[in-house]
């Protein structure tokens, strides 16, 4: 069976990382337009900067959990091809083990030059000005794609959702598009859906189950391999 999984910020709650539109959520203290589009970059480079280097010591600090383990376990046992699709930026999945994640929103350990484009290695602590190793020019961004901005691999996750069997959505408000319609083109591509989350979201799925995804993921694996 063909499984495509998206994940949200709700899967990295449990280590201890913030999502965006809880209460207490991440932009609770930020209006979205102050940090997460390009014109807010341009606007205040030095605030969105601090924002995403407290972010990037934040992820480093944080250990995935049973949710990430799980999917990396799905992956591995090989009875399944498995395509992971993240919303999210930071890198817990691959520290559980899961090898070839989309990070269609980018990556807290990217930086990119917004001159000549070269993607680099963030320094743990990005500073304003700071030279791009490609072309020289103090033009240097975090490589998150933000309101406004293609997200990335587009081509290869429609590839995926058009031959999918299984479209699973993990701990995900599903507010943000492209996103949030990747379950309608599922299902209109013949796919069964799935949703875990803590809440039900916005989207339409055949089944959805309520609850923490360190509960519900490890439960679903297992099912699934058993
Ligand atoms: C748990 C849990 C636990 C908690 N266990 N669950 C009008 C209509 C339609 C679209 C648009 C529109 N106006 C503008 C647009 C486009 C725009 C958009 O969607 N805007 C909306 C606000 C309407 N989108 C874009 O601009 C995107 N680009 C684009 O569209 O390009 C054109 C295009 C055209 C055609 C095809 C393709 C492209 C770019 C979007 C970039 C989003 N970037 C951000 C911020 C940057 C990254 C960063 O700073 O980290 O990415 S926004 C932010 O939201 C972040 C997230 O990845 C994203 C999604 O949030 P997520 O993950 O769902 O988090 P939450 O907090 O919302 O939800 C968490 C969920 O977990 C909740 O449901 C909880 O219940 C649950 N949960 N604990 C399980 N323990």
């Amino acid at each position: 069976m063909k499984i495509v999984i998206l994940t949200g910020a709700g899967i990295s709650a449990e280590s201890g990382l913030q999502t965006f539109r809880a209460e207490d959520g991440l932009w609770e203290g930020h209006r979205v337009e102050d940090v997460a589009t390009p014109e807010a970059f341009e606007r205040s480079p030095r605030t969105v900067t601090r924002f995403y280097n407290a972010r990037r010591i934040a992820a480093a600090e944080a250990q995935p959990n049973a949710a990430h383990y799980a999917l990396a376990r799905l992956a591995e046992d090989g009875g399944h091809e498995v395509i992971l699709i993240t919303q999210n930026v930071d890198d817990l999945h691959e520290r559980a083990g899961f090898e070839g994640v989309i990070h269609m929103h980018g990556s807290l350990a990217m930086a990119r030059c917004y001159e000549c484009n070269v993607q680099f290695d963030a320094p743990m602590e990005m500073v304003v000005g700071d030279c791009c190793p490609g072309c020289g020019a103090p033009t240097t961004r975090p490589d998150i794609v933000w309101f406004g901005e293609m997200p990335y691999q587009m081509e290869e996750i429609s590839d995926a959702l058009s031959t999918a069997d299984l479209f699973v959505s993990i701990g995900t408000s599903g507010n943000v598009y492209p996103a949030a319609g990747f379950v309608e083109f599922a299902t209109r591509a013949g796919a069964e859906t799935l949703e875990l989350n803590l809440e039900p979201s916005s989207g339409v799925f055949e089944n959805s189950r309520q609850g923490p995804a360190t509960v519900l993921v490890p439960q679903w694996v297992e099912d699934l391999l058993a």
